[in-house]
């Protein structure tokens, strides 16, 4: 069997060693950030930091934090870290509202981020016989280039086909006999319905592996799709403002995310006071660049919950795992004074026979109290005929919610395929409370 690793050396490298270089990368990138970002000289003169004022890899704890809207408060370029002619590419976050937070890479930036692409595609066997389609919107997202060119270096026939025209994705699925699927999870799903409506059997497939991330996935949707198209998938985890993918990806074990550790340092912190947590506590995940030269991040606030595993991986990989990340501090939903992660709703969905994947949160406010709807399509159209049967999916699914939530949700099915489907992230709340009393 072909071992599954790119740079084994880096990869299976020993703690100590690892310290060691993260020390060393650390320094250099606060010298870095000195001398090139007046935004960080500024910031970390104020803070009294400087690299040789950093003895070990704790010290991290004394420079400030850096958050998005840092980025955006220097747009677009204030904040990089290299000189325009030294910069190759450009990207920028897919947020919807307000100013996109830009970021830039130097060619040694987009040599590190191919490697550390590659690393978690060989992770899962992914190898130079295969032929990958990606499904990920080109363009200033990070997504589709980040995995094109981490697939191309190790050898993979790169399909760009890039995200919508869901027939002519499956009809290339099948026709250009694509190996591996790079898509988000909810566009691997829609894809596969669209795939048998077709009349495409999983056999008439050569699918075997699916690459999926950029957004969160419950393990009962993972088991879906990969049951819907017979591969094998693992999740990997990135975000533009620290590179885009890559940051960290499963293995064949699947638990936890391998974080590519010689370029980013992780910690884990209580998102309400800052206070850093110890490995194994759930908090906000905090990230350093160590060698991003385009623009570098201190201490760069993800808002992504999550926890660290320092433990060696029984793949051998040494780089800390990170768990999968359960949902973003900002889009964590108070309802009733209750938080609700959407994560939660779609597990409870799961569990529940008839009901498909797709789902819509609608929150509403009334004399200035917080309702919850979700709304739940039904697999089977014949149902809609039976009141009896349906009240009782119904009733069902309100029952589990209120254990797991705490709280009671109103729970609408609608008929088979009537929700919106997505070709990238899935949004799947409809926040209307601050649309009048
Ligand atoms: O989504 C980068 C990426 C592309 C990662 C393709 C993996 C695959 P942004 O558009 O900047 O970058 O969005 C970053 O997406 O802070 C998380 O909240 C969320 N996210 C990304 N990957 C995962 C994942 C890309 N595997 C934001 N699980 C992050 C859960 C994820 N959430």
């Amino acid at each position: 069997m072909k071992e599954n690793f790119f740079q084994k050396d880096i990869e299976t490298m020993s703690r100590k060693q690892l310290d060691e270089l993260q020390l060393e990368r650390l320094k250099w990138i606060v010298d870095y950030s000195m001398r090139n970002v007046p935004f960080y000289a500024e910031r970390l003169t104020k803070a009294g930091v400087t690299a040789e004022k950093i003895k070990s890899l704790s010290d991290i704890q004394y420079i400030p934090f850096t958050t998005k809207d840092d980025i955006r408060d220097n747009y677009p370029y204030g904040l990089f870290g290299a000189k325009m002619k030294d910069i190759v590419r450009i990207h920028a976050s897919s947020g919807t509202t307000g100013k996109p937070t830009v970021v830039g890479y130097t060619k040694n930036d987009i040599n590190n981020w191919s490697d550390c692409v590659a690393r978690l595609s060989a992770a899962v066997g992914v190898t130079d016989e295969d032929v990958a389609q990606i499904s990920f919107g080109y363009g200033l997202f990070t997504g589709a280039l980040g995995l094109h060119y981490g697939l191309e270096k190790l050898g993979c026939a790169v399909i760009p086909v890039s995200s919508g025209n869901t027939e002519k994705q499956a009809m290339l699925l099948k026709d250009f006999g694509t190996t591996v699927l790079i898509s988000t999870p909810s566009y691997a799903m829609y894809m596969s319905e669209v795939a048998h409506d077709m009349g495409i059997t999983n056999d008439e497939l050569k699918l075997r592996i699916g690459l999926f991330g950029s957004e969160g996935c419950t393990m009962e949707l993972r088991d879906k799709i990969e049951k819907g198209f017979g591969l094998f998938s693992t999740d990997n985890y990135g975000m533009s403002e620290l590179m885009g993918p890559g940051v960290s990806g499963e293995c064949v074990e699947r638990n936890g995310l391998h974080f590519a550790e010689d370029h980013f340092l992780p910690e884990i912190i209580n998102s309400q006071t800052g206070e850093k947590l110890a490995a194994g506590e759930e908090g906000e995940l905090v990230v350093t660049t160590l060698t991003k030269e385009g623009i570098p991040m201190l201490r760069y606030r993800t808002k992504d919950i999550t926890k660290l595993n320092y433990d060696v991986c029984k793949c051998g990989r040494t780089h800390c795992r990170m768990e999968k990340v359960g949902g973003r501090a900002d889009d964590m939903l108070k309802i009733r004074g209750v938080n609700v992660f959407p994560s939660q709703i779609e597990s409870v969905l799961a569990q529940i026979e008839g009901i498909s994947p797709h789902y819509e949160l609608v929150l509403t406010r009334k004399n200035y109290t917080d309702y919850l709807e979700v709304r739940i399509e039904l697999m089977n159209a014949n149902l809609l005929e039976n009141y009896g049967q349906l009240e009782e999916l119904r009733n069902l699914a309100v029952a589990k919610l209120k254990t797991v939530l705490g709280i009671s949700a109103k729970v609408t099915l609608v008929a088979p395929r009537s929700l919106k489907r997505y070709e990238g992230k899935a949004r799947r709340i409809v926040d209307r409370r601050n649309e009048g009393q």
